[in-house]
């Protein structure tokens, strides 16, 4: 008989983050995640977010899906008003709030990135979380930067060609004193992440895998499993980068050794925007995952 591990239960209080009747479609990370926000940094946070599906979920005032204070910015400003707000509180002496900027991979890894680059360079005291559900998903499903290849979306109908963009990595290269990925599928590692950066002065990155049943054509109630398959096919690796060193993160500890990962088909088949994905894309996405794993070994 195995071992199991026990995980102790998440706050109670993360259910009163995100409140009955938001519009987001079933099966949503954005409201899972929120939710963990919520229970790891308490009420004292002010969130910051560009025009994104978190846009649609919260509502427009006076009216609000989300408990809690929210700066509605537009599509590439998050990390620029982030750091004005951050600023602000510093100089009239309020330590104790957190501020958040919290955008889709579109608003992060390809319209923002100028904003995020130039308020991590200037280590604004702010946690940024990218939420990477891999296309503009508010607007139609289109491609990001962030799209893995071999993946449909309205703009890739043929699947896309080019690699997944590493945010992460590009953070790294900032300097910045923290930078984790998470994924939705770990809502437990995500709360330790943020309870973590949260302590931490300076600009802290966090990059979470959210896995969207509407555009990435799965059934709302898969979305914690295929969550968890990024990370079980070693797809999607868990780790916290602090003071130039990489540590691995519990879930994806396993994966390190290749033959523990689970075949990646399986994690294609689940999704209809892998549909007509090809030998081709899938030896590019083999090269991809292969390189950031010899990338992480290097810096633990
Ligand atoms: C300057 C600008 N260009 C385009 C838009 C239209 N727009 C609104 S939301 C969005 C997509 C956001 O994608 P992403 O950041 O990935 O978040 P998601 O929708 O997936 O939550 C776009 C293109 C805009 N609001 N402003
Ligand atoms: S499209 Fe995806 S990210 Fe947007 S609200 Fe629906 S499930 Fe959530």
């Amino acid at each position: 008989m195995g071992v199991s591990r026990v995980v102790p239960p998440l706050p109670r209080d993360m259910r009163e983050t995100v409140l009955p009747g938001h519009a987001a479609c079933h099966g949503c990370p954005i409201t899972m995640a929120l939710k963990v926000v919520g229970a790891a940094l308490g009420k004292k946070v002010i969130l910051v977010v560009p025009a994104c599906c978190t846009s649609v979920v919260v509502g427009a005032w006076p009216g609000s899906g989300f408990n809690g204070s929210i700066i509605h910015v537009a599509f590439a400003s998050a990390a620029a008003v982030a750091s004005g707000v951050a600023e602000a509180l510093a100089r009239r002496g309020i330590n104790d709030v957190h501020v958040v900027a919290w955008a889709g991979d579109g608003g992060t890894a390809d319209i923002g990135m100028a904003s995020l680059s130039g308020a991590a360079e200037r280590n604004h005291n702010m946690i940024y979380i990218m939420y990477d559900n891999e296309a503009y998903m508010n607007t139609g499903i289109q491609r990001s930067s962030a799209t893995p290849p071999g993946a449909w979306t309205t703009t890739t109908p043929l699947g896309k060609k080019e690699p997944k963009k590493d945010v992460a990595r590009i953070m790294i290269a900032h300097g910045v004193p923290y930078v984790a990925t998470a994924s939705i599928g770990y809502p437990h590692d995500f709360y330790a992440k943020l309870k973590k950066a949260s302590k931490i002065k300076g600009f802290k990155f966090i990059q979470l895998h959210a896995p969207c049943p509407t555009g990435w054509r799965f059934d709302p109630s898969l979305t914690v499993k295929i969550a968890k398959l990024a990370v079980e096919t070693g797809l999607w690796i868990l780790y916290e980068y602090e003071n130039g060193k990489i540590t691995l993160s519990g879930p994806s500890k396993p994966y390190i050794d290749k033959s523990k990962r689970k075949p990646m088909i399986e994690y294609f088949k689940l999704q209809g925007r892998f549909k007509g994905i090809t030998e081709e894309d899938i030896k590019a996405i083999e090269r991809y995952v292969d390189e950031a794993w010899e990338w992480i070994k290097k810096y633990m």
